[in-house]
Parts: structure tokens; sequence; C-alpha cells
């Protein structure tokens, strides 16, 4: 399996905690490596253009204005099959939901409060990667 690349973010629930520090060291643990990050509060335009997909969605107002309420941190993991490794440790989207052990189990509050996003395919992990980060922000392992 080649290597993969895969957005993820840490939401405004989990920087509010002070736990990104616990989040990054979780990926890294299980073998992922961070070759991009950035932290920023979303304008209401960047956020709605990054869940397009779900526009037409009853949520999507709410998750719009969670997702802009305070600052995130995004960053790009690569490794081994790095889009299922990355679903793996953030758990199911509904935290009372995801298994013992992963980021949103420990660290998020509700379906809206989750703590993390992750690209779900490799095609969404392309699109949410450069909808973030310009080629020559992401240094790969050398
Ligand atoms: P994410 O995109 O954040 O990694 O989460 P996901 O794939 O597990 O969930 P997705 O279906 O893509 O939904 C994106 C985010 O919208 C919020 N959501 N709320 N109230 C609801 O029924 C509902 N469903 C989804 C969640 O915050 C979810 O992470
Ligand atoms: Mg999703």
């Amino acid at each position: 399996m080649a290597l993969e690349r895969t957005l993820s973010i840490i939401k405004p629930d989990a920087v509010a905690k002070n736990v990104i520090g616990e989040i990054e060291s979780r990926f890294e643990k299980a073998g992922l490596r961070i070759v991009a990050m950035k932290m920023l509060h979303l304008s209401r335009e960047k956020a709605e253009g990054f869940y397009a997909e779900h526009k037409e969605r009853p949520f999507f107002k709410d998750l719009v204005d969670f997702m802009t309420s305070g600052p995130v941190v995004v960053q790009v993991l690569e490794g081994e099959n790095a889009v299922l490794a990355n679903r793996d440790l953030m758990g199911a989207t509904n935290p009372q939901e995801a298994a013992a052990g992963t980021i949103r189990a420990d660290f998020a509050q509700s379906i809206d409060a989750n703590a993390v996003h992750g690209s779900d395919s490799a095609e969404s992990a392309a699109r949410e990667v450069s909808y973030f980060f310009a080629d020559d922000e992401i240094c790969p392992r050398g």
C-alpha cells in the first residue's frame, strides 16, 4: 500500500478544551505523520465551501455556526492507509456511538461538537487538502 494523505481538522470544541497536543499525539503514535498544519478561524464562506456537499442537509447551518465559533487546527496527515487510519482513530460521528479509546469517545460532547474532522475517501482527501494548502505548504518526509 502506497503512502496516502488525508485532511484532518481539530474542531473549535477540542481547541477550546486545550487538547490539540493530545490529539496530534494520537496521530503520531498511530504512525501518521503531520506534513502540513495551520491554525485559523474559518470565515463563514470558507466553512460553507468546505462543507458544500452538506448544503441541503438540515444540520448545515448549525455545522457552519459551530465550525466558525472559534479557531481550528487544520493538518495533512500522511501514512499507510491514512484516510482509514484517521477515521479509525476518530471514531463514529456521534460520540455516543464512538468506540472506547477513539478521539471522539474521549474528547467530543455531541454530534455537532465532535472534536475532529477527517476526509472520508481518497477523493475527498485530495479535494480537502488542496482547499486548505498550496503544494509548497506541504512538507512530505524527505
Ligand atoms: P466529518 O466530516 O466532520 O469528519 O464527520 P463525518 O464524516 O463523520 O460526518 P458527516 O456526515 O460528513 O457530517 C459532517 C459533520 O456534520 C455534523 N453532523 N451533524 N445533526 C446531525 O445529524 C449531524 N450529522 C452530521 C457533524 O459534526 C459531522 O462531523
Ligand atoms: Mg464527513
